[in-house]
């Protein structure tokens, strides 16, 4: 069984995780968001990239929703020190990281091939790979002109209200792998539970990675961020309201659209379900919140087997 998983970061790690336990490396690509990636330092950060790294490499830090557990800080408090630039919290074995991507990016190397270096080194044998090579940058706009991702995520703690969103360089990138179509097997592209508008369409901006889900032959599955009103980590209940949308799944059924033919939906929100199914859209009731491995275990067991019942739908 071969599957496309998309993924941003922290929700769409946990069940890239999930995955990866329960499929063999040959039969898994993680795919990831490269819209919030920024240079920082003099570094290149890759955050969902990393998120989805650490957590099938069983380092994530499990409390924090990013970076490594058992981390230290010694860099940035020294930086602090100096009146440095200490608003995005870089940890000391977080750093190793940046500095290794940036050195193999500047000696040359695509992303991809270093994302697979890092993965390697981490002991990983699944494929984890950026959903471009070339640089594709979210920008969000607010009340304050257009903001790059992490300064309205991290150094203004998503505040501003957004009134619209934009990934620049995306409608230039190209789609890295070849292979997941179904004359390979594929049997799903699993929607991680990521937010839609700052993790999944930066992917899907990518006019080939948009195509592969159109022309598809395997279905496409998604999870809902969205779990009784609220998003479990991150701001997409935040952007749902600013942009007046019911924070619901039904919503998240609408967003994807035509490119969607199943979702998964959490146990406090099965009163959503005949909506969805309205949409021609079959739905799966199912425990989403994931706190532990078995949880993760169980939610990968479910969504591929979902995956498994249900046709592309025909538009
Ligand atoms: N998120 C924060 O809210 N504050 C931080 O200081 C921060 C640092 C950071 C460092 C490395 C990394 O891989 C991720 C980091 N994140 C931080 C998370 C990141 O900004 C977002 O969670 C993702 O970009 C959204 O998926």
């Amino acid at each position: 069984m071969r599957v496309v998983a998309l993924s941003g970061g922290v929700g769409g790690a946990k069940l890239a995780r999930g995955l990866s336990r329960e499929l063999a490396p040959d039969e898994l690509v993680v795919v990831c968001n490269t819209g919030d990636d920024f240079e920082h330092l003099g570094l290149t950060i890759c955050p969902d990239l990393d998120s989805v790294v650490y957590a099938v490499a069983g380092l994530a830090d499990e409390a924090r929703g990013w970076g490594r557990a058992n981390e230290t800080w010694n860099f940035l408090d020294t930086l602090r020190t100096m009146d440095g630039e200490s608003w995005f919290q870089l940890g000391d074995r977080d750093l190793a990281q940046h500095v290794q991507r940036t050195a193999w990016l500047r000696a040359g190397e695509s992303l991809q091939e270093v994302t697979s270096r890092l993965a390697r080194a981490h002991g990983i044998r699944h494929a984890i790979v950026p959903m471009s090579n070339q640089p594709v940058r979210t920008q969000l706009e607010t009340a304050n002109g257009w903001l790059d991702f992490q300064t309205y995520f991290v150094r203004e703690r998503a505040a501003p209200v957004v009134q619209a969103l934009r990934y620049v360089g995306a409608a230039d990138a190209l789609a890295t792998l070849s292979w997941p179509d179904a004359s390979d097997g594929l049997a799903a592209f699993v929607i991680c539970p990521s937010n839609p508008y700052l993790s999944i369409d930066p992917i899907l901006a990518v006019p080939q990675w948009r195509h592969r889900l159109q022309q598809r032959q395997a279905p496409v599955v998604a999870v809902s961020p969205i779990v009784a009103g609220d998003a479990l980590k991150g701001c997409a209940a935040k952007l749902l309201r600013e942009f007046d949308l019911a924070v619901n799944p039904a919503t998240i059924a609408n967003h994807y659209g035509d490119l969607l033919d199943g979702l998964v939906v959490d146990q406090q929100d099965a009163a959503f379900a005949a909506q969805i199914e309205k949409l021609g859209i079959a739905v799966l009731v199912a425990q989403t919140v994931m706190r532990s491995d078995a949880d993760r275990d169980i939610l990968a067991r479910a969504v591929l087997e979902f995956a498994a019942t249900i046709d592309v739908r025909q538009s």
